[in-house]
């Protein structure tokens, strides 16, 4: 490791020299699925591409897309690749329908899973010096397991307490003197709120670092997140998926202008998520990743339903890898309220900066009359406002105009009780989708 960068070789490669070897991989990528994966030979055959056909990295177009549904139909072993004696590890995402998508590794993917983790963590500062609390859920959920053998392999002390139990993980992190924390940033946020209650100050915590992802969070709920941890809290967003390993993808460096992406092992393309046509460089649309080196399920043009755009000029960190602008949104969590597109990440935006109310909120959608109708909901940071309705009246009007000037739709704002939402130690849930129910 140079200059806080976990393998210059790599990380800093010349762009030219990085193409020639995305385009080696995916070759020999490409050959590996035809013989291996029933699916994609029937696929691949169909479109008439063979490794020998693809002659430059844009002749990747030629390859049809695999979807969620495609492993789902698959399940749950469908697209492995491998003799089960060969696999060493099985993950699965839960999903909210439907089958879950079950993916497996190689010992191989094991030890490129965890090469991608520690040169992200490297990137956001992380080192052989730094304390780890992991408080993402241990199990079938990647997020635990994949930092935990990234931060073990740059040689950081992992405590790894798992989800949830927050008195304890807030106990662990004044008595070891934890400095760096994994979480998604909701629960972040929400730990921050709980030391805040209990009789200990704010400086009897040693967190400097938050290696938070697995879901959104726009830069003004960072700000938030860090300014009620202070101390010079800094936080780094970190992106993955179950299909292409877990986390381990792209992350943030110190510089924070993009996430770093590990571009030899994940070859990124961005489309029109309608019409499924490749997009020029810089366009923003849907992510679409090639899982170059992965073998236990290999990944050919997987579509991530994940809302970016990627950058590829070199950044001030030193790192010649392209870097995706923070995810938008997932083209299926994207709301249409009355023909107009809606992300939760552009009411969270509007919501923060307020000093009335808290980071804590909830988008519930109603269809009334034929027409969809947007509630947001806010928590108080002082209940009794609730009985002075002029002071309620007018704060309910400055948010309501402004989320209105961001959205360009009618909305309600509703303000209600301190803690009356629910918090989450994994993944937040922020929208509840009525339309179906009360049709
Ligand atoms: O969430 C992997 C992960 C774990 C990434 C820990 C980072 C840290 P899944 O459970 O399969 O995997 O969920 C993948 O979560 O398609 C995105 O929609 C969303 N997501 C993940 N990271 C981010 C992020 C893990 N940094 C799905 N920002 C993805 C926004 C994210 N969304």
């Amino acid at each position: 490791m140079t200059n806080g960068i976990w393998n210059p070789e790599i990380e800093c490669m010349e762009r030219a020299e990085l193409e020639q070897l995305q385009l080696e991989r995916l070759r020999a990528l490409v050959d590996y699925c035809d013989r291996n994966v029933e699916f994609y030979h029937k696929r691949l055959q169909e479109a008439g591409v063979t490794a020998e056909k693809i002659k430059t990295l844009s002749d990747i177009q030629y390859i049809p897309y695999t979807t969620k549904a495609d492993l789902r139909d698959t399940y749950p072993f469908g697209m492995f690749s491998v003799p089960r004696k060969e696999l060493v590890r099985i993950h699965a995402s839960s999903g909210t329908t439907g089958n879950p998508t079950v993916v497996g590794y190689t010992r191989e993917d094991l030890s490129n899973w965890a090469e991608q983790v520690a040169r992200l963590v490297v990137a956001a500062g992380a080192s052989d010096e730094s304390m780890v609390q992991i408080c993402f859920g241990y199990g079938m959920f990647t997020g635990a397991l994949g930092l935990h053998y990234g931060l073990e392999k740059i040689g950081a002390t992992v405590v790894p307490t798992s989800a949830g139990n927050t008195e304890k993980q807030l106990k662990f992190m004044r008595d070891f003197g934890t400095d760096t924390i994994v979480a998604t940033p909701s629960y972040a946020l929400y730990l921050a709120e709980a030391a805040r209650e209990l009789e200990f100050p704010m400086d009897a915590y040693s967190l400097k670092l938050g290696l938070l992802g697995s879901e959104g969070c726009t830069p003004e709920m960072r700000e938030e997140i860090e300014q009620r941890w202070g101390n010079g809290f800094f936080a780094t967003d970190n992106y993955g998926m179950s299909e292409l390993n877990g986390p381990g993808m792209s992350g943030e460096c110190r510089e924070r202008n993009g996430l770093h992406i590990n571009e030899d092992h994940f070859l990124c393309e961005v489309i029109d998520s309608a019409s499924g046509d490749v997009l020029k460089k810089g366009a923003t649309g849907e992510l679409v990743v090639t899982a170059l080196t992965k073998r236990g399920i290999p990944m050919l043009r997987y579509r991530t339903k994940d809302i970016t755009r990627i950058d590829y000029e070199p950044c001030a960190c030193e790192r010649t890898t392209a870097r995706m602008h923070k995810i938008l949104g997932r083209s299926d969590d994207m709301l249409k309220i009355r023909g107009v597109n809606v992300f939760p990440s552009q009411v969270e935006s509007a919501l923060i900066g307020f000093h009335e109310i808290g980071p804590h909120y909830q988008l519930v959608v109603r269809r009334k009359n034929f027409a969809d109708h947007l509630e947001v909901r806010v928590e108080l940071i002082d209940g009794s406002l609730l009985n002075t309705y002029g002071a309620l009246e007018t704060l309910q009007k400055r948010i309501h105009d402004r989320i209105k000037t961001i959205l360009g739709i009618e909305i309600k704002v509703s303000l209600v009780e301190p803690k009356s939402l629910e918090r989450f130690t994994g993944k937040a849930q922020r929208v509840v989708d009525l339309r179906q129910a009360e049709e």
